[in-house]
């Protein structure tokens, strides 16, 4: 009994549902996401329907026809296939096709969603809303949105679709002091740093010829050239958290940079390449500075050898050296800074290079001299004696003398890395110190100023270190901020002021952030105790893990040395070997003098060195194994530290999220992997978001701001003066319709562009009163 579809009587030819076309974002949405029972079905004069492929892609089919419980669908290589009805999913209306809310679709299911940012993907439309929140698709390749005119556009509001300039000026337009605009969230290479430079376009344009625009957009080339490097998931993947502050009254930027990862300098995978400004150097420098840096090809430096990786395709790491150099001298780093900033990455290199040999039944190292150690003393400037014994040897204090003792082969490794890593942190923080001088010298930091934060994204590799630890630990926090105030702010809102409202569910990621910060049982804590312990290892760490955590929902103990988390985002195994060691992160008294004492001709940059290293700790444990070590925080502490900081400031303003999606990862344009962007957009709940922005109330009025604001429009007086029936006449006198607002004990709530109709009337009768009394003036003078 199966009925052929083109039978069905229809009201036109699409299949549109004249219902569905009508549907405001606001109105009632039809969550229904399977055909259901037959009369539903009948109901629906549409001929298509998304059906799940073997593969679990899902595909858009036509239905030829259908019977109560099966339909006669056609697949796109023009197979026909008799199946299920509850294996079909209901499809949107054609004219829907690329709707630039999802809030606008009909039917809000998965195969919708997906299929319509691919839509849009496809005509390189990679900006699409989900209600408050803006998705964007990374192109991987260069799209025509950008440039002077589509800024022009944004500003004048003649361009309407969604877009980082637009909500860049929202944000503009509600700037409160310290005002964050765009919050960025997404996986490693999902587009974070490309989007924020792209808001920064659009406010360095806004600042309108001050002629610091110029100098904000040459603050990436230098940043990125020191904290992004090749990793396997993105060939320009930031290495650590940026957050820029513009003051556009004063036209000063300051860069605030955090949780740089410095054992990428001395470690690093294979297929993954350490930071970028060392192949630069390699490749861009002029004869000159070679000869006087001693400089050589990256592939004649351990640092850089051990990943076997040295170019990245599409990049010509020459060019990319011109581009830095111009960076520096417009950000104003003199030419004597910039050869000082080189000479310190080539002792960095020429380290890396500097062996052990045994001297001793007892495994005491010294170094060889050779090229190497020659080379790095006369870079830092001391005696190569001097290096000598700052790599091996260690002071110790027992009771009020002071003895030396020698090092091993291996603990000497580890205080040339210690050493090499420290030069490259200092080396980073002097630079982006200097930066901030030049762009906001002598300039007050007051008034109003808008941020971009840039974080580094969620992280899961074949093999899982510290780093991407903390990384996943940074992106689990945020992944709770928007949580908060997607989900559960709003909806604690509208229940604590009695409006009749469902629950909306969501991905809560509390029981991992407790995994991990619980005291003085989380993860954080064991690490940080563990630390503490002169003779614990990486194993003794994993075993601890395992003893205490087996009971955890997000926790599993893995084989060996590992352990397994359960983030919001996936399953991440880590590998414990290396934890301990970086995150106690020690640099020898040794290395600190001689650093202190070194002739070379960036003092300034150790002196910031030796204030991070006398820095006095306020909680957290204290790392004293071996006396003279410097007493410092952990690495975890300071992060945890730096992480609570950074989301008190996230949490006193009003956020603007994106939503940057990943379609491959092939890092290919074109490529659109159903499975992959399913996954991204089900960890940051674009589905639900979209539910409760499209059922719920985001607009919010007190009764007494609703009614001084709306009062005088009154045509005619209310009976009763109170805040309450001033607001319920004024909702009556605009017909503002019962289904669109709601009246809580203390606020009124207002669907999605409800407000904005009582403002026009407000603005517009405001300006009629100003007319009124310009004229009235005029005719008294
Ligand atoms: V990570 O967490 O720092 O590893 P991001 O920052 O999310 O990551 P990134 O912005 O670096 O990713 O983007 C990765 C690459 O995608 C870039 O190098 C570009 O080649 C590409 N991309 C991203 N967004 C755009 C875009 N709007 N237009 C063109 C883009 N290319
Ligand atoms: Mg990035």
């Amino acid at each position: 009994d199966l009925v052929s579809a083109e039978e069905r009587p229809s009201n036109d030819e699409e299949g549109v549902d004249p219902v569905a076309l009508s549907l405001p974002s606001s109105s009632k949405p039809h969550d229904d996401n399977t055909w259901g029972d037959t009369s539903s079905y009948a109901r629906n004069k549409k001929i298509q329907s998304f059906f799940k492929l073997p593969n679990g892609e899902w595909e858009l089919v036509k239905i030829l026809s259908y019977s109560g419980s099966e339909s006669l669908i056609s697949l796109s290589e023009g197979k026909a296939l008799k199946v299920k009805n509850d294996c079909l999913v209901q499809s949107n209306p054609v004219i829907l096709d690329g709707v630039d809310d999802l809030m606008q679709l009909s039917f809000l299911n998965e195969p919708a969603v997906l299929y319509n940012l691919q839509y849009r993907y496809n005509q390189d439309m990679i900006y699409t809303k989900a209600g408050p929140v803006l998705v964007a698709i990374n192109p991987f390749k260069k799209v025509p949105l950008y440039g002077d005119d589509y800024i022009e556009g944004y500003r004048r509001k003649s361009i309407e679709s969604p877009h980082v300039y637009a909500i860049t000026d929202t944000a503009m337009g509600e700037m409160v002091r310290g005002s964050f605009c765009p919050l960025l969230y997404g996986e490693s290479g999902a587009g974070k740093t490309e989007t924020a430079k792209i808001a920064m376009q659009y406010l360095a344009a806004l600042g309108g010829g001050g002629g610091i625009e110029y100098e904000i957009l040459k603050t990436n080339p230098v940043l990125e050239a020191f904290g992004n490097a090749k990793t396997s998931r993105n060939n320009n993947s930031s290495r650590f958290v940026s957050f820029l502050s513009l003051n556009l009254v004063v036209q000063s930027v300051r860069v605030f940079t955090y949780w740089k990862h410095q054992s990428r300098v001395v470690q690093c995978a294979e297929g993954e390449r350490s930071y970028h400004v060392f192949y630069q150097l390699c490749a861009g420098a002029d004869h000159d500075l070679r000869e006087k840096l001693n400089l050589r090809n990256a592939g004649e430096y351990k640092y850089l050898r051990q990943s076997s990786c040295f170019s990245i395709s599409g990049v010509d790491d020459t060019e990319q050296f011109g581009i830095l150099t111009e960076a520096l001298d417009v950000v104003h780093i003199t030419k004597e800074d910039q050869e000082s900033v080189f000479a310190m990455l080539a002792a960095v290199l020429w380290l890396g290079n500097i062996l052990f040999t045994v001297i001793d039944n007892e495994n005491h190292a010294e170094v060889v001299e050779d090229e190497s150690l020659t080379t790095v003393a006369k870079l830092l400037g001391c005696s190569s004696d001097q290096l000598n014994r700052a790599l091996s040897t260690r002071k110790m204090r027992v009771g009020n003398d002071t003895i030396v003792q020698k090092l091993t082969v291996s603990q000497a490794s580890d205080s040339r890395d210690a050493l090499a890593k420290s030069i490259y942190a200092c080396l980073f923080d002097w630079l982006v110190e200097q930066i901030n001088k030049s762009l906001s010298a002598g300039k007050r930091r007051t008034g109003r100023s808008i941020s971009i934060l840039d974080i580094y994204g969620f992280e899961s590799f074949d093999r899982n270190s510290f780093e991407q630890f903390c990384i996943n630990y940074a992106n689990e926090r945020l992944q709770h901020h928007f949580n908060r105030h997607m989900f559960k702010l709003e909806q604690e809102e509208y229940i604590q002021d009695g409006i009749d409202w469902a629950r909306v569910d969501f991905e809560d990621n509390q029981d991992c952030l407790n995994l991990f910060e619980k005291k003085p049982l989380g993860l954080l804590s064991l690490l940080d105790e563990e630390s503490t312990f002169p003779n614990a290892n990486d194993m003794t760490f994993a075993n601890k893990l395992k003893e205490h955590l087996h009971s955890k929902s997000c926790f599993h103990g893995g084989r060996g040395k590992d352990f397994t988390v359960n983030h919001y985002a996936g399953e991440v195994s880590y590998d414990t070997t290396g934890f301990l060691e970086k995150n106690r992160d020690l640099l020898h008294l040794e290395s600190i003098e001689l650093l202190s004492e070194c002739s070379c001709s960036l003092p300034q940059i150790f002196a910031t060195s030796m204030l991070t290293q006398s820095e006095k700790p306020v909680t957290g444990p204290l790392f004293k194994a071996g006396g003279a070590e410097s007493q410092k925080l952990s690495v975890a502490t300071k992060f945890k530290g730096q992480l609570f900081q950074l989301m008190q400031r996230l949490e006193n303003t009003t956020p603007h999220f994106i939503r940057c999606i990943k379609p491959n990862s092939l890092q290919s344009p074109g490529v659109y992997e159903q499975g992959l962007v399913l996954q991204q957009l089900r960890c940051c709940g674009v589905l639900e978001v979209v539910r409760i922005s499209r059922s719920g109330f985001p607009t919010k009025m007190s009764h007494q701001k609703f009614a001084r604001r709306y009062g005088f429009l009154l045509l005619e007086s209310v009976a009763s003066q109170d805040p309450l029936s001033v607001s319920v006449a004024i909702l009556h006198q605009f017909n503002i319709l019962p289904e669109m607002y709601q009246v809580g004990y203390t606020k009124l709530f207002f669907r999605t562009g409800q407000i904005g109709l009582l403002e026009n009337t407000r603005n517009r009768t405001l300006r009629g009163i100003l007319r009124v009394q310009s004229c009235f003036r005029s005719h008294q003078v």
